[in-house]
């Protein structure tokens, strides 16, 4: 049985678990749940997703849900000899990943996806956006973008040497909002455009980037 996605294709939680797949080769059957027709709220659904949102997964009769978490899980199932999570034995690698996922986590994907709602999402429905907002959006990432271009001067990758999922996880807000909202993000500071140049054109992100 394939491994299978539940969710929207162009979503950016979707196109998470879709990318790591994609860069472990797990070929993956995408169920589509249609965002703007409520089918994540319909009562099937939400026996996979109680929350209400996607993606969910299911591998072969296990079922669960969260990109992220299903991310790790589809490198601890099928990414042998990955090193897109550090070996649990390397504690100082592990220790920098933990570190690297949280950031991502708690500093970036929030006002990242906001950012996307308030600058893609709400125009794409014919609804004006908080222009307050945005500033404030815009000013709490360029901060948050300040600190990553001080860690990338001194290291390639977020969690450390070796790029890791951390990395990958900012992958769909990123795109986003630097091909479709035409935020200029990156390109004034050197090593976030150096990083974000690396990571977006894996052939794993390209073949998703638009849709999973
Ligand atoms: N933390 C969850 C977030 C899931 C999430 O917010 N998904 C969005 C799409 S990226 C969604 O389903 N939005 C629909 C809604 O909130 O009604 C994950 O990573 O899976």
């Amino acid at each position: 049985m394939p491994f299978k996605i539940y969710g929207f294709p162009p979503s950016t939680c979707t196109r998470r678990v879709a990318l790591v797949c994609k860069e472990l080769n797990v070929p993956y059957e995408l169920i589509p749940v249609n965002i703007p027709k409520g089918e994540h709220k319909a009562p099937e659904y939400l026996k996979r997703q109680p929350f209400g949102v996607v993606p969910a997964i299911d591998d072969d009769g296990f079922t669960m849900f969260e990109s992220r978490p299903v991310a790790r899980y589809l490198v601890a199932k099928y990414g042998k000899g990955s090193t897109l999570v550090p070996d649990p034995k390397d504690i100082i690698a592990t220790a920098k990943f933990e570190q690297a996922v949280s950031v991502e986590n708690n500093h970036f994907d929030e006002p990242a996806g906001e950012l996307f709602l308030q600058l893609v999402i709400k125009p794409m429905r014919g609804l004006p956006k908080d222009e307050e907002r945005v500033k404030a959006l815009l000013a709490t990432l360029n901060s948050k973008l300040d600190v990553y271009e001080m860690v990338l001067a001194k290291q390639p990758y977020l969690g450390g040497d070796i790029l890791t999922l951390a990395d990958l996880f900012h992958l769909p807000w990123l795109y986003g909002l630097t091909e479709k909202a035409k935020l200029d993000l990156v390109t004034s500071r050197p090593n976030v455009a150096r990083w974000y140049q690396e990571i977006s054109s894996r052939p794993a992100w390209q073949a998703v980037k638009d849709g999973a």
